[in-house]
């Protein structure tokens, strides 16, 4: 019988902080009242929100360098269910997990799926991988998969997103979400028109073999592991591709993936203008891919995306219904606390959005006044939300405090007792 926190050790948790926060609370919605908000409207709304888990962020990550792991590691898929579902218990803002294949392939997909019902989980996007090789490959990817030059490798790559399709089917994923790292580490290595041709020719047959209501997603990088050129490296790129091959394809944004500083809410705005935004994979970056926790390093720039993305939802903008997923690697905190603090940091900034007076922000934006308009975003920024964000979590059964609940469980000593290592060195980067 495997750990689990009870609903007991939630309950009396939250038992203990229910008269400060029921303080808070009213004072937050008193304050909110003033600006003609109603926070129980905001609770509603904020209580409907999900971010999806990835399955490969519960397990503790690394660099290029190297990777320290971590007590009482997820070993398996079973493994990673159990503290995704830990997650939700706690926080309710997760109620899904994004896999990877074949890291995640099941042997039984139908039984998976009744194992994470079981668990008061569903999946999100399922994702392929043709970015290393495995076991008995009968060709490489070492220079690139759906536009590598070599039709046999190309098809090899196809056939395995086909094939994640088909499980994601099973499991109740809506969507295949594709990330390559084909491009070029030197100037002259690669035709850039050629390759593009090819990774088209290849989308075309993923794209082929979709369910009628699924959809691909395409994201992009600047770079890594190719270090010239990308095949796939921007947003403009995505779209292009999106566009030529179809209504079911679209773009995903993750937000490690551009240069520093690029204004990715501007980004946003322009694929929900044209019906191709697809979602996100929320992280924090100061420099690159970094893969750091949301909201970590510039949490103004994830409320701005959601400003947008709010924006977008209340003039009720054609085809918008974005996916949200956490992209991140662990390397030196306990994944499952980088997870819960990160999914309620992407909630906060989707409750702080919400909090804008968009008809004043109109209005200072059609006046041309530039500090007013900037203040109604700040000052929606600036509002602390955090007794919204418990209480939220509260009236769906969840945890006042989850860290807190967590670390006073045991959690991760009970996992440390019931997943001794297997041993063996594994990836550094994830
Ligand atoms: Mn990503």
């Amino acid at each position: 019988m495997s750990f689990r926190i009870s609903a007991d050790a939630i309950g009396s948790d939250n038992a203990r902080r229910a008269a400060f926060l029921e303080d808070d609370y009213a004072a937050l919605k008193r304050q909110v009242a003033r600006r003609g908000i109603d926070l129980d409207t905001i609770a509603d709304q904020v209580a409907a929100f999900g971010v999806a888990l990835p399955s490969w962020g519960v397990g503790t990550g690394g660099t290029r360098f190297a990777r320290f792991a971590g007590l009482g590691e997820p070993r398996g898929l079973d493994d990673k269910l159990e503290d995704c579902a830990t997650i939700q218990q706690l926080t309710r803002a997760t109620p899904t997990v994004s896999l990877h294949f074949p890291w995640d392939k099941p042997s039984d997909a139908a039984a998976l799926k009744a194992q994470a019902a079981d668990l008061g989980l569903g999946f999100d996007a399922v994702n392929s991988n043709t970015f290393q090789d495995q076991p008995g490959q009968p060709v490489s990817y070492k220079f690139g998969s759906l536009s590598h030059p070599d039709k046999a490798v190309r098809d090899l790559a196809v056939a395995h997103n086909i094939d994640c399709i088909r499980l994601g089917q099973t499991l109740g994923a809506p969507a295949l979400t594709v990330w390559v790292g084909d491009g070029a580490n030197f100037p002259g290595q690669q035709n850039f028109t050629a390759a593009f041709d090819r990774y088209l020719d290849s989308m075309a047959q993923i794209y082929a073999a979709l369910p009628a209501d699924w959809s691909v997603f395409i994201e992009h990088k600047l770079f890594e592991p190719a270090f010239y050129a990308t095949v796939i490296a921007d947003w403009g790129s995505s779209y292009l591709a999106a566009t030529e091959l179809g209504p079911q394809a679209k773009c995903l944004v993750d937000l490690g993936h551009h240069a520093p500083n690029t204004n990715i809410e501007m980004i946003v705005a322009r694929l929900v203008r044209f019906g191709k935004l697809a979602g996100f994979h929320f992280n924090d970056s100061k420099y690159g891919d970094d893969d750091l926790d949301s909201g970590s390093i510039n949490p103004f720039q994830l409320f701005l995306i959601f400003n947008e993305l709010v924006d977008a939802a209340q003039r009720g903008a054609p085809g918008f219904a974005p996916a949200y997923m956490l992209d991140q690697s662990h390397n030196v905190t306990d994944p499952i606390e980088s997870l819960m603090s990160s999914a309620m940091e992407v909630q906060r900034r989707y409750a702080q959005a919400l909090l804008i007076d968009r008809a004043a922000l109109t209005d200072a934006q059609t006046a041309c006044d530039a500090l007013g308009a900037h203040t109604l975003l700040k000052q929606a920024f600036n509002t602390d939300v955090s007794p919204l964000l418990a209480e939220v979590r509260r009236r769906a059964g969840g945890a006042i405090d989850p860290i807190a609940v967590y670390r006073a469980s045991g959690y991760r000593a009970e996992k440390a007792k019931e997943r001794p290592p297997r041993g063996g060195a594994s990836a550094g980067i994830v």
